[in-house]
This record gives structure tokens, C-alpha cells and sequence, in this order.
């Protein structure tokens, strides 16, 4: 399998993707966060740009059935139903739902990887099970969100744990320097994602302003099974 690796969001815009699958990886806190609305029985969820088109998705009547979530600057929305925390995200909130989900980043990349082939959803939650998903592949492309144009370590961790999970489907000439590197990082942090999470700049974000149980949540490698995947603006499990 070749692999085009992109450590940032902007690189991947500056190349428009069409054709090859793609991995989208926001770690803090997107891709966790989609991950747990469908363990917990999210029906589908609608990814969105920007909050004032979210928040016209969902009309007054409908909010029995559709919720809003999504953050700004990390924080809730005021006036969605739930942020952007994945342990926000239980059965009871969210089972059978359709949610309407406008967030920072991971929306963004969403719709940069619109035209690409097949889009997978990809954290550290389910980076074993997403490796499965794409060993079959002959290309992917795994893209690291970051966090508003800047390369995010927990991002390139995560790409480098799929890589190392893949094995021996990847082809090594495929891998450019943002891959090795992930690799390494991958090789010295995986056993032990949270301390490295932690320490990144989006984890000390996170940590200051009272969200560390979002850290440990989305630090807890391969616990999950699911692989959501976009397609036609909507993504499902
Ligand atoms: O930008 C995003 O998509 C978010 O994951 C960032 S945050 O952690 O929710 O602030």
C-alpha cells in the first residue's frame, strides 16, 4: 500500500484530494468524540463548518430526534445540546440520534477530504480497527488535522500507530519524512499515549480549561471497533 501522509490540514487543501481513500485523524477532540456518538448508538451524524448552518439544520421540532454539538475555541456553543467531549456522548443522549456536529478543525478536514475516494474516521480509539479497515487498500492517504493550521503531536502519533499497525502492507518508499517521523514517534509514545497527550499543545488547552477527562478518554488506544466512515456529507458507522 503506498501512503501520502499530510501532518497538517493545509498541505492536504494546498493538494485537493480526489480518488484515494483517506484517513481523517483528529484526536483532541473530533475524531474520538464521532467515535463514542456511534459506540453509544448515534444514528448518523451531520459534520458542518460553521455554527450559524448547524444551527439551521436543526429546527425547534425536530430537536427530539436531531441534536446540535460542536465547539468554539474548545468551549460549548451556546445553545447546542452537547459540546465537543466524547464522554458527553452516552446512550442515553445520543442513541438513535442524528447529530448535527460543527467543530474547529475536524469539520474542516471534512470537507477538504469531500472529493477523496472513501473517507475514514480515525483516533487512537479505533486506530487497530481502522488499520483493518484499509489493509486492502492499494493507496491511502492519512491526514492529521492538527489545530487551526499548526501540527498537532497527538495527531502525527496517531498516524504513526496506524502505520505501525499496518506493518508490512505499507510500502516503505511510499513514506515520506512526516511519516517517518510519525513512526518514531509512534515507536517511543504508543505504549503510553496519555503522559504524551498531555504535554502537547492542544492537551494543555484542554487540561486549563477543566477538560482533562477528555485527554484520558481519548488516549485509550484500540478500545474500539468502530470505523465511521463519510460519504455524500454524511458519516455513519
Ligand atoms: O477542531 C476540532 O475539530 C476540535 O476537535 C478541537 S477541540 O478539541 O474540540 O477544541
Amino acid at each position: 500500500m503506498n501512503i501520502r501522509f499530510y501532518a497538517t490540514l493545509e498541505q492536504v487543501e494546498r493538494d485537493a484530494l480526489q480518488g484515494s481513500p483517506i484517513v481523517v485523524i483528529d484526536v483532541l477532540r473530533a475524531s474520538s468524540t464521532i467515535i463514542a456518538a456511534f459506540e453509544s448508538g448515534a444514528d448518523r451524524i451531520i459534520p458542518i463548518g460553521d455554527v450559524e448552518t448547524a444551527s439551521r439544520l436543526v429546527r425547534p421540532s425536530e430537536r427530539d430526534r436531531k441534536l446540535l454539538a460542536g465547539e468554539r475555541k474548545c468551549l460549548p456553543v451556546p445553545g447546542f445540546d452537547l459540546s465537543n467531549s466524547p464522554g458527553e456522548f452516552t446512550p442515553e443522549r445520543v442513541g438513535g440520534k442524528t447529530i448535527v456536529l460543527t467543530t474547529t478543525n475536524g469539520t474542516r478536514a471534512l470537507a477538504a477530504s469531500a472529493k477523496a475516494g472513501r473517507v475514514v474516521i480515525g483516533a487512537l480509539t479505533n486506530v487497530h480497527a481502522v488499520a483493518l479497515a484499509i489493509r486492502g487498500e492499494s493507496e491511502a492517504v492519512i491526514l492529521c488535522c492538527g489545530t487551526e493550521g499548526s501540527l498537532a503531536a497527538e495527531d502525527v502519533l496517531c498516524g504513526g500507530m496506524l502505520l505501525a499497525s499496518l506493518g508490512g502492507a505499507v510500502a516503505p518508499e511510499s513514506l515520506n519524512d512526516a511519516a517517518r517521523l510519525a513512526l518514531i514517534i509512534a515507536e517511543r509514545f504508543g505504549a503510553d499515549p496519555e503522559p504524551f497527550l498531555r504535554g502537547s499543545d492542544h492537551g494543555r488547552r484542554l487540561a486549563a480549561l477543566g477538560l482533562e477527562a477528555d485527554i484520558v478518554f481519548c488516549s485509550r488506544v484500540g478500545v474500539s471497533s468502530c470505523v465511521p466512515e463519510a460519504r455524500d456529507g454524511t458519516i455513519t458507522a
